[in-house]
């Protein structure tokens, strides 16, 4: 939906494709024309690279975006669309490949001066090689598989009496998870914070950053909110950050949208974790903090237009949150639970920005990430973005047999860490209790469902339960809707 939109404001005709389980997707009625690519395992449809080519071929496309989905971070396909004559809006298959491979990226950084975390050049082989370094960086270390990332074959040594066990245990898991049992070692960040620099450059050398995300609010490595600019960092830290993405970014030559991922420790200092070679998630608040059209410049660039803006352009202005709306069950782990929308009504009004990618009617699929929307809200200020985001929240209703973790971020909404700007990257596990915080709102929510399923007769109760999230936000001590308004929703729900 996102690069549709791009294209149609750049005159541009788009072509989605389409997996038989998405064949009623909303990108499939938006988009001028669309092509069924195969059957819903992604590997039979979506990373199915002919089945891609021949739609592109088929209908006459000149270009391919791969949105931030399976085609996103495939070398190996972007090459095939090269070499198939089409134009690649993205990254050099190189710049991916070279990113990729973390231990080289490492390398590569400290090589080009970008401060990489303190720990071991590249792989190790030993105990005593692991030793040697910790001794000489301190306990505690990450002992981390070259193959891993994204959170996975990662392990915490406290102290030298666990190490021999753990580095045992890394090489042994790394070799039966990825067939690699190579690994590294670095310095264990306590409470880090994840913040990320936006960078943007073109086919002729010109690179910028576009500021950063704070990305701090993440539970098991999947980004939840994402707010820009960082309550943490100083405009000192900001320049810093910014001056050393452009480094990373030219050390591969790097064009088109990209993102460099930091960890920073509570004295500011911070370290290249990793470089996401495609435009992300959470690109929205960057857009709404610089009034840029990240999707429109990369499909710009790609057809070999200059960079439309310097460094000394562009500004931050005001503060952007993302809440990103899933069909999951945050009481239940957060466990995905995808079904088909009986009604939905989306926020809107000053400030609101919702990307969302569903309708009502629509089912949301179990086979790929149970997203539904990116709600992101403007305000001049980090509290009149909240403020708004508390409203367009409140304003977000969803019905049907799925889930949703809107109670979650209505409940984060109202955390005094977040508020403060005060968390790092553990703040979910160590503050959202789903017994304490999730049973409060779904006993209340029950309890006005079974009160409301009584006046409105038809419907059972488990219905309206799903059918009333201001009821749970009630609860959440969010809203307090006046008996009048209670009375309009009855009539609502007799409709
Ligand atoms: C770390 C770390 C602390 N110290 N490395 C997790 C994802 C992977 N890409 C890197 N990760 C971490 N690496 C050192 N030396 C803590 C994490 C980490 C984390 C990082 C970013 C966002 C969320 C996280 C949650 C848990 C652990």
């Amino acid at each position: 939906m996102r690069v549709i939109r791009a294209c149609r404001d750049l005159g541009i005709e788009s072509v989605a494709v389409f997996s038989d389980v998405d064949r009623a997707a909303l990108h499939v009625r938006e988009a001028d024309q669309a092509v069924l690519v195969g059957p819903a395992p992604a590997a039979e449809s979506y990373l199915n690279t002919e089945a891609i080519l021949n739609a592109a071929k088929k209908t006459g496309a000149e270009a391919i975006h791969p949105g931030y989905g399976f085609f996103s971070e495939r070398a190996a396909f972007a090459r095939a669309v090269e070499d198939a004559g089409l134009v690649w809006i993205g990254p050099p298959p190189d710049a991916i490949e070279r990113m990729g491979d973390k231990v080289a990226a490492r390398k590569l950084m400290a090589a080009a001066g970008v401060p990489i975390t303190p720990g071991s050049p590249g792989t190790l082989e030993t105990e005593a090689e692991v030793r040697e370094i910790a001794i000489k960086i301190g306990f505690p270390i990450m002992i981390k598989a070259a193959a891993g990332g994204g959170g996975k074959g990662m392990r915490l040594v406290e102290s030298d009496q666990d190490l021999g066990s753990i580095v045992r245990t890394v090489a042994s898991e790394a070799k039966s998870s990825f067939g690699d049992g190579r690994f590294y070692v670095e310095k264990y960040l306590k409470r880090p914070r994840h913040i990320e620099v936006q960078v943007m450059a073109d086919k002729y050398g010109n690179t910028v950053h576009v500021f950063e995300r704070e990305c701090s609010i993440q539970r098991r490595n999947q980004k939840v909110i994402e707010e820009s600019p960082s309550p943490f960092i100083t405009p000192e830290m900001r320049a810093k950050m910014g001056e050393v993405a452009v480094l990373a970014a030219k050390a591969v030559n790097y064009m088109s949208a990209g993102t460099i991922e930091f960890l920073a420790d509570a004295d500011r200092n911070f370290y290249f974790m990793e470089m996401n070679t495609r435009i992300q998630v959470e690109h929205p608040v960057t857009e709404l903090v610089t009034g840029i059209d990240l999707v429109r410049t990369q499909i710009e660039i790609a057809a070999g237009a200059k960079l439309p803006f310097k460094q000394e352009d562009l500004v931050q202005r005001g503060w952007a949150i993302e809440c990103r709306i899933y069909a999951e069950d945050p009481a239940a782990g957060f466990a995905p639970a995808p079904g088909k929308i009986e009604t939905i009504r989306f926020p809107s009004g000053p400030g609101v920005r919702n990307d969302a990618g569903v309708y009502a009617g629509a089912e949301v699929p179990i086979f790929y990430d149970p997203m539904i929307s990116k709600l992101a809200t403007w305000g001049a200020t980090r509290s009149e973005a909240i403020d708004r985001m508390r409203r367009a929240l409140g304003e977000f209703v969803i019905t049907g047999e799925l889930r949703t973790n809107l109670d979650f971020h209505r409940w984060m909404m109202t955390q005094p860490r977040f508020l403060k700007g005060d968390f790092d990257t553990n703040f979910i596990s160590q503050e959202w209790h789903p017994e304490r915080n999730g049973a409060v709102h779904a006993d209340k929510a029950h309890l006005a469902a079974i009160f409301l399923a009584a006046i409105a007769g038809n419907q059972s109760a488990n219905h309206v339960a799903a059918s009333l999230p201001q009821a749970s936000a009630l609860a959440a001590g969010g809203m307090r809707p006046s008996s009048w308004r209670m009375i309009g929703r009855l009539d609502q729900l007799r409709r």
